[in-house]
């Protein structure tokens, strides 16, 4: 019964220690560096990019998130400690649209309104 007694304050003190730890390892990645980069997408109109920018920005990690319709391009800017750029891709496939090299997902691409749909 004393072991057991005397062992609980050393696992508080031990599971305080790696709380302030993990609170230590997360704040040095919020603080972390973010990184940008441009992906080629497939968005047809001011439905799709709301929708992408809405989805990709709210994704753990990604910082900002802009569609140019015009260049039919995703700017983002992410943590790479947190998410990876082809995480975010195959988030934007998902959607029904195409990511680089990747093809969209061909039951979300057939849900999409016809204005969205590639021409
Ligand atoms: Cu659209």
């Amino acid at each position: 019964m004393r072991t057991i007694r005397n062992s609980i304050p050393a696992f508080l003190l031990l599971a305080g220690v790696l709380f302030v730890f993990a609170c230590k390892s997360s704040e040095s990645v919020a603080g972390g560096t973010y990184v940008s980069a441009v992906i080629t997408t497939s968005a047809e109109c001011d439905m799709c990019k709301a929708k992408i920018e809405g989805v990709v920005g709210e994704m753990k990690g990604v910082r900002s998130a802009k569609v140019d319709l015009a260049s039919k391009t995703l700017s983002v800017r992410y943590s790479k400690d947190k998410i990876s750029l082809d995480e975010i891709r195959k988030e934007v496939t998902g959607l029904g649209y195409r990511a680089d090299q990747m093809a969209p997902s061909a039951t979300a691409y057939q849900a999409l309104p016809a204005c969205c749909k590639k021409k």
